[in-house]
């Protein structure tokens, strides 16, 4: 009945309808949601209104007229099957920090951590850029649901946007279409996510976020998390705001299934800022001297956590697809992605050879023809693939998805991992020594800052939990609610810090990362069975060197030690500082956080 109801609505209809007053048709039963759409269609004028169903039609139909248009290029056929590569306009490559804002009634409680607005004057503000904003394009309905459609987990929302890119990309990426529709129309209520390209004027952009209305308004921008909505902007900041109130988490964690050869299956959940290697961890080959080992993927971006009735950590993955960094991937560094992006991916922003095959560097085969601006390449000026440049596809191909990636209960988290890049200071690993040590850890997670985001790459910054760019609320608070939540848990996972990006004094990586990165994983998963001991330092335990296997591996004895200590006159300062930018969240701030750094920091002085 429902999806009678939902019937498509194709360009021309549409147009024949009134394109004027922007009225549409009726065309779901859920009247908040019609009458939505029809006041946004009535202030952006569209030509033309699309519900999208999801279907694969509707997905290849969608993108022929993107070839035509030019939006979109087909790749080579034989060798990239279904590939297509876009383009975007050189000022809209990355997410915007400083364009992005969350309004809530109060400043604080967006926190000194978010840019913020009094909601009436972000609605002001961003409804004039909306005015007329889609004259002349088509209007596209995206109904969809993040996490399992039949998860008591999920949360579903409706995007409207003016960009075709927008709606294939969130076809890969969510469970977008006809059944999310239904579930909507059952529950009630959805989240409102308006976007349009707009002029794609930087001084014309903003992501505005309401979390008290579940709304976002984001203009200006055709690019991932500014525009794909479902992402970052539903997933992690309404939701983290939603799911404090609820008694949840909403992370910025990959979630892996690591299956040991006796068949035994940890699942653990590991928070690393933008482009800190989340994917390729969450679908990494184990090395050659760990047979037996199997790795599952349950989602590379995004975990929403619950605790269960028994009071075990669950998590789901709100996502169905990957908006992955190209550059590095390769046969050897992660061959799973390699192999899954030479088939139905869409591209942005890499290069292209004389065969027109996508190329990054990093690739190892292949030269560039033509850069990411679709020039004629020129080392002189600069990358041939922009550092931010993104595949995206369903996670359908990745030969390493779990089942369980459907289960509407989720799966059990043995282990939470924090990590970023530190070339210095920062140790391979170590484990907090309890849960407020570990919200401790994860509260003081640095980390140089990459091409994900735009501004300077590599300054060393504060992005605890690796929230900075996405908690829609105050950290304080935020901090408040994991305290918290470990209260409701009966089965406590312990909580670890690792670093794959420690480099010598000549720059050179200490660790090898990528693949061999299982060999930190399995000491996490023999501490959390009880199976090794660890050497007790004021930061955390931390392993004997002989308990990192290192067989077939090229370290040095040194490069090893320093792998595995700590420096404690550098530790110390770091204390220090965590505890300055602790100071900045004021009297909000909990008094167990606190306790910690002051304690650690005393262990250090001594
Ligand atoms: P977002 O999608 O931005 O959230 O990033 P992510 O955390 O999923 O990062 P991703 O796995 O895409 O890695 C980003 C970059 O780091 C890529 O260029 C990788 O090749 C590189 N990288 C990933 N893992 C490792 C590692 O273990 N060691 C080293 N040296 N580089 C890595
Ligand atoms: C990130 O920046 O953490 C991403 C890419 O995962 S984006 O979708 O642009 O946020
Ligand atoms: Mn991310």
């Amino acid at each position: 009945m429902s999806i009678m109801r939902a019937q498509l609505v194709t360009d021309e209809t549409a147009q024949n309808k009134d394109k004027h007053t922007g009225k549409t048709p009726m065309t779901t039963k859920l009247a908040a949601l019609q009458s939505w759409v029809d006041q946004v269609a009535s202030h952006t004028r569209p030509d033309a209104i699309r519900w999208c169903t999801g279907s694969d039609a509707e997905y290849d139909e969608i993108v022929q007229k993107m070839l035509a248009d030019g939006t979109l290029t087909a790749l080579n056929k034989d060798r990239y099957p279904n590939c297509y590569l876009h383009l975007s306009d050189p000022s809209d490559v990355a997410r915007v920090e400083n364009l992005t804002f969350v309004c809530t009634q109060s400043k604080d409680d967006a926190g000194p951590n978010n840019n913020w607005m009094k909601p009436s004057d972000g609605h002001t503000k961003i409804d004039e850029l909306f005015a007329a904003c889609m004259q002349g394009r088509t209007m596209y309905v995206l109904p969809y649901c993040m996490g399992p459609i039949d998860s008591p987990y999920s949360r579903c929302g409706v995007e409207i946007t003016d960009s075709p890119y927008v709606v294939v990309n969130m076809k890969l990426m969510t469970r977008m279409g006809t059944k999310a529709l239904e579930r909507i129309e059952s529950e009630g209520y959805f989240v409102r996510a308006l976007h349009s390209t707009g002029d794609l004027d930087p001084d014309r952009r903003f992501i505005m976020h309401f979390p008290d209305e579940l709304s976002i308004k984001s203009i200006g921008s055709g690019y991932g998390g500014n525009a794909l909505l479902g992402k970052k902007c539903h997933a992690l900041r309404i939701a983290s705001y939603q799911a404090r109130q609820e008694g949840w988490l909403a992370e910025h964690m990959l979630i892996v299934g690591l299956e040991s050869p006796d068949g035994v299956i940890h699942y653990v959940a590991c928070a690393f800022p933008s482009a800190c290697g989340k994917t390729n961890l969450a679908m990494l080959i184990p090395p050659k001297s760990m047979p037996g080992w199997k790795v599952w993927t349950l989602g590379d971006d995004i975990a929403w956590l619950h605790p269960d009735e028994s009071g075990k950590l669950r998590a789901i993955n709100p996502e169905s697809g990957y908006f992955g960094v190209v550059p590095g991937t390769n046969e050897k560094t992660n061959k799973n992605a390699n192999d899954m992006i030479m088939h139905d991916t869409i591209f942005t922003n890499v290069a292209t050879t004389d065969d027109n095959e996508p190329w990054w560097e990093g690739k190892q085969t292949g030269r560039p023809a033509k850069d990411w601006q679709g020039r004629d390449y020129n080392a002189e000026n600069g990358k041939a693939a922009h550092p931010n440049s993104r595949f995206t596809v369903a996670a359908t191909n990745n030969r390493a998805y779990s089942s369980l990636a459907e289960a509407p209960e989720g799966v059990p988290i043995s282990a939470i991992v924090f990590g970023g890049r530190r070339k210095e200071l920062a140790p391979l690993v170590y484990e907090a020594k309890s849960w407020e040590h570990g919200v401790l850890v994860g509260a003081g997670v640095a980390s140089e800052t990459t091409a994900a985001s735009v501004g300077e790459v590599g300054i060393v910054r504060r992005d605890p939990m690796a929230m900075k760019p996405f908690c829609g609320y105050n950290f304080a608070d935020y901090w408040a609610h994991w305290l918290e939540f470990g209260n409701n848990l009966t089965h406590l996972p312990k909580i670890f810090h690792v670093n794959w990006f420690r480099q010598n004094t000549a720059g050179d990586f200490l660790w090898p990362g990528f693949g061999e990165n299982l060999r930190v994983l399995n000491w996490i998963i023999e501490r959390c069975e009880g199976r090794v001991d660890a050497v007790e330092t004021p930061i955390g335990f931390l392993p004997y060197p002989t308990d990192i296997d290192t067989t077939d591996l090229d370290i040095s004895p040194e490069a090893l030690q320093a792998l595995t200590s700590i420096d404690r006159d550098q530790w110390h300062a770091e204390l220090k500082s965590v505890g300055e930018y602790l100071d900045t969240y004021g009297d909000r701030l909990p008094d167990a956080l606190r306790q910690q750094q002051e304690m650690i920091a005393a262990e250090l002085a001594n």
